[in-house]
């Protein structure tokens, strides 16, 4: 069976945009890959981070992923700092990397430019995810645009360690989802809902309670025309809330189309906020049971566990080829 991974950086907050877009289709693939899925905590310090709040968010994104639907029976579920071996493996590997390389990431040079301080983490950043991907011979990583390039890179650092010190390596391919549907912000819908938002108004971050999330949807920015139709470019905000319900319901367009042919916005809003009400509290008590419980810890122990095993075995083989031994 093939090998996918994926890896969650715990900063913002998850928001509906998320859920719909990349949480329902992980779902959907840890059916048919044998799945990986961690938390990248290592890379949140490329920025600084105030501790409390890291740790809070670890565990906060760990049990809502969980609660979202993703199985751990189906996934090797782990933090990224509880495995020393990945760090280990990234230090082998960046003398694989050529300094030119990691300096031409788009994402290093739009980030280092806002920063006048930044840390030699941000430059070295791609190769902890390279490592992160090839210590567990991964087939596919799902990840968004911005993400496409750092994956090209561990796909030349492994054709190249390989090169040299033979096969070691499975080559990996970012795959790049396009059928996801984009979630718009509710007060700006021509652009995405995102978890790095200053203005909560126009987001529904998954743990948001019910009372906001009702209060968001209704006022969530439309047209004077009122009339339930899906045209993205003339009506983005009623789009985006058809949208949010056809995903939630697993309705198609024309279905939700038919189903508000007479009714009025204000009747259409409440029925949104009704559906996404539902699903985001059977996450919410899901999640207040694991957090609740000693569930949480023991899925990681048992992720961490095999994560290890499969990272030491692949850094002994390196260092072995590398002409590290006594
Ligand atoms: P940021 O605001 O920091 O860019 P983000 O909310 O876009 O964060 P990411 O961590 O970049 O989240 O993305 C995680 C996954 O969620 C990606 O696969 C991305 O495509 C998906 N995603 C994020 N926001 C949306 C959205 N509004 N609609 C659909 N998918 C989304
Ligand atoms: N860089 C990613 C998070 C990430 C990742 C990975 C994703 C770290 N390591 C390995 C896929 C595979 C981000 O910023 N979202």
């Amino acid at each position: 069976m093939k090998k996918i991974l994926t890896g969650l950086k715990p900063t913002g907050e998850l928001t509906l945009g998320n859920y719909i877009g990349a949480i329902v289709q992980m779902k959907k693939l840890q059916e048919q890959y044998d799945s990986y899925l961690f938390i990248a905590d290592l890379h949140a310090l490329t920025i600084p981070q105030d501790p409390t709040d890291l740790k809070r968010r670890i565990k906060d994104f760990l049990a809502l992923y969980i609660a979202c639907g993703i199985d751990p029976n189906k996934n090797i579920i782990y933090l990224q700092s509880e495995n020393e071996y990945i760090p280990s493996i990234s230090w082998l590997l960046e003398c694989s990397t050529y300094y030119g390389e990691a300096s031409r990431m788009i994402q290093f040079k739009e980030k280092s430019k806002q920063h006048s301080n930044f840390s030699v983490g941000l430059l070295t950043y791609p190769v902890l995810m390279a490592a992160d991907i090839l210590y567990a011979d991964i087939d596919l990583v799902p990840v968004g645009i911005d993400q496409k390039q750092h994956v090209e890179l561990a796909r030349d650092i492994a054709i190249r360690f390989n090169k040299v010190y033979g096969d070691t390596f499975v080559i990996p391919e970012p795959l790049i989802s396009e059928s996801g549907t984009k979630i718009k912000d509710l007060k700006n819908p021509t652009k995405k809902m995102s978890k790095s938002e200053d203005n909560p108004n126009g987001v529904i971050a998954l743990l948001d309670d019910e009372k906001s999330i009702r209060k968001k949807i209704m006022s969530a920015t439309t047209d004077s025309e009122m009339s339930v139709h899906f045209d993205e470019e003339n009506k983005p905000g009623i789009s985006n809330l058809m949208n949010i319900y056809a995903s939630l319901t697993d309705k198609t367009i024309e279905q939700v189309e038919k189903e508000f042919e007479n009714a009025n916005y204000g009747t259409f809003k409440k029925r949104v906020a009704d559906v996404v009400v539902e699903t985001l509290s059977k996450i919410q008590n899901r999640y207040h049971e694991l957090l609740n419980s000693n569930e949480l810890n023991e899925i990681l122990d048992a992720g961490i566990t095999k994560s290890r095993a499969i990272a030491k075995e692949k850094y002994i083989d390196m260092k072995k080829k590398m002409g590290l031994e006594r």
